[in-house]
């Protein structure tokens, strides 16, 4: 490998020792609140971001002060499935060391934010003394697994949680370097957990991956992983009494682009084949070899899988992955998908136990004054003895509550206010945003500050055109990355500057479509007048049971997308309103 041809990433990852660097140093360095710059892209690979205070940024400059650093810590949790005692851990790090807030992902992982340097080591120990841990939740590596999140809604969901909890264990990075900066007392060498024996790396090489890795698992007929927006990707295929004869393999899906850059555009998974459930973690593995050896490392806005696939075609990748595996991937099966929504509410599952889908407006964590719902959750969790499970879609179930705990959960629920979270708008409930400010370092418009209140005003279109309980997927981030996965939402608005979105319309609403853009760079003022025609189109001349998704199209205000290489040809054909 010649590094000098390479991404600067390479040398980085080269010379840093399996994710070493110069961190210890920085950590112990008290003349800074930040880190090495080359270190903060090794701490990525522990699950560890450098980001600053961009509300307090230019302040901090005029008053010659260097920015407000604090680091994000994003936890694995493969599946989304953690026990109340982790739940409490969670939430007292939260009000520690951190903003008072937990964030849950559109990964089904927790985010703590604002955690300053000093209390890193302490926070990352007293993660992994809770046994979860940090590492590969971000990095040239693949992170967080993801799975439905209701595994005792069957067997299926179960076996499936199992599967997440396997791929993700094969493909944790082996380097030793997690344990020593982050788990050992400098001082007495004391280790808080059990040091791997290899120091080299089996799967991924000192290099690792030419760029992050996303595995997900889904279920049908639920798509509420977005099976369709990942590297690779399991669909369960049952039998007729539920059991999983094996699974569809996807591959090749991803979400980034750059605005203007044509050259990167969205893509949608492609079913590659099937195997059988023994096969699944070998797949994986292989899948992961393919991208390791062919992805490109010199150029990272063209490295995911999704480039790989697209510059040498499916055929040319099945055969790679063939030829590792030593056998032949069968033939596809049918599936079919309902939706990529969340189920809100109660059920029961087939051995009597309750689960409670909760609404987490963005996956925010807090409390304010006249929605105590952190301290709620908390309350929950003190006497809770099933699990909770954070959903893709940035919600919380409270599951596996045996039938004499209901009532004393519901009490709880009601006096925090948290049994109304789901007593809202179709177009509310089928929301997501992304983090974006303060603390993305990327991100270039609000999103989760601005997206609750955009949905109080486009409520009341909805409201007057009678569609206050039809579901429409809404999605919002602060850039062009896709952090909420927008470019499959049936209307999504992406951050160009500060007060400004482009508007995309069309996405599919199991999440099996990409949507298009309708309009460039409005101001936020603007969106609602923008949308309101299309709306009331949509309230007066939908068809039976027609989606928002659908109807754009139908109707012409945007052109279908087929392929993520078409994302940007063809604008919507904006009808005069
Ligand atoms: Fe993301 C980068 C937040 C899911 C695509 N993402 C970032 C960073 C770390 C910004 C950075 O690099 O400095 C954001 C941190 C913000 C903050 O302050 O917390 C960030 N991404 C998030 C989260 C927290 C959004 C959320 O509100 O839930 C999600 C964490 C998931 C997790 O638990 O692992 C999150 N990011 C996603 C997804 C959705 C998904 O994976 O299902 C995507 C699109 C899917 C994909 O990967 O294609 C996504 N994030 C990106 C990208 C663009 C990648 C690309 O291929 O171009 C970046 C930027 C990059 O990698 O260069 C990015
Ligand atoms: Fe940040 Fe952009 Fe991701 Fe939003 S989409 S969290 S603004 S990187």
């Amino acid at each position: 490998m010649d590094l000098s041809e390479l991404h600067k990433n390479e040398t980085i990852k080269d010379v840093s020792n399996f994710l070493r660097g110069t961190i210890v140093e920085g950590l112990l360095d008290e003349s800074t609140g930040a880190i090495a710059k080359n270190d903060q892209q090794l701490t990525k690979f522990h699950g560890i971001y450098q980001q600053d205070d961009r509300d307090v940024r230019r302040e901090r400059r005029k008053a010659k002060q260097e920015p407000a650093y604090s680091f994000m810590i994003r936890v694995r949790v493969p599946g989304g499935v953690c026990t109340p005692k982790q739940w409490l851990e969670m939430d007292e790090l939260a009000n520690t060391y951190a903003n008072h807030t937990l964030k849950l992902t559109t990964r089904q992982a927790f985010q703590l934010h604002g955690v300053i340097k000093k209390d890193l080591k302490k926070t990352i120990r007293e993660i992994n003394e809770a046994c979860m841990d940090t590492i590969a939740a971000c990095g040239d590596v693949n992170r967080n697994v993801m799975c439905n999140p209701n595994p005792h809604q069957s067997s299926a969901h179960g076996e499936a949680l199992e599967l997440a909890q396997e791929i993700s264990d094969h493909l944790t990075p082996r380097t030793r370097a997690y344990h020593d900066i982050w788990l050992t007392d400098l001082e007495t060498g004391e280790k808080t957990k059990v040091t791997p024996d290899a120091e080299d790396e089996p799967i991924y090489g000192k290099h690792y991956l030419p760029r992050k890795f996303k595995i997900v698992i889904a279920v049908p007929p639920s798509n509420d992983v977005d099976i369709y927006a990942h590297d690779l990707g399991f669909i369960a295929i049952l039998d007729e009494d539920e059991n999983i004869t094996g699974y569809n393999v996807t591959v090749g899906g991803g979400m980034g682009m750059g605005h203007g850059k044509k050259d990167t555009y969205p893509v949608l998974a492609q079913v590659m084949g099937f195997c059988t459930p023994d096969q699944a973690v070998d797949v994986a593995e292989k899948v992961v070899l393919v991208q390791r050896d062919h992805g490109d490392r010199k150029n990272r806005a063209h490295a995911r899988l999704k480039y790989t696939i697209d510059d040498h075609g499916l055929d040319w990748f099945r055969d790679q992955v063939e030829d590792r595996l030593g056998y032949k991937l069968e033939e596809a099966k049918e599936f079919a998908f309902d939706d990529n929504g969340d189920r809100y509410g109660w059920i029961q599952d087939e051995d009597g136990n309750f689960h409670l889908t909760l609404f987490i407006q963005n996956g925010r964590v807090k409390d304010t004054d006249d929605y105590p719902m952190m301290t709620g959750l908390r309350e929950i969790a003190k006497i809770h003895k099933g699990d909770f499970r954070l959903t893709a879609n940035q919600n919380l179930i409270i599951g596996s509550i045996a039938p004499d705990d209901r009532p004393a959960i519901e009490e709880l629920l009601e006096k925090h206010g948290l049994k109304d979270s789901y007593e809202a708008t179709g177009l509310r409930l089928n929301s997501m945003a992304c983090v974006a400010l303060p603390t993305c370092g990327l991100s270039l418009a609000e999103s989760e500050r601005y997206l609750p209140d955009l949905i109080t005003e486009l409520e009341e279109i909805i409201e007057e055109h009678g569609l206050r309980d039809d579901a429409i997927t809404i999605r919002m981030t602060g850039c062009p990355n896709g952090c909420a996965r927008p470019y499959i939402a049936e209307i999504a608005f992406v951050g160009r500057a500060p007060g400004k979105y482009n508007i995309y319309l069309g996405g599919g609403f199991i999440g099996d479509r990409l949507n298009k853009l309708y309009k460039e760079s409005v101001l936020s003022e603007n969106i609602v007048e923008t949308l309101r025609p299309v709306i009331a189109d949509y309230a007066k001349n939908r068809e039976d049971g027609e989606k928002f998704g659908d109807f754009v199209i139908r109707a012409g205000y945007v052109n279908e997308t087929t392929h993520g290489r078409d994302f940007h040809e063809g604008l919507g054909e904006v009808k005069d309103s």
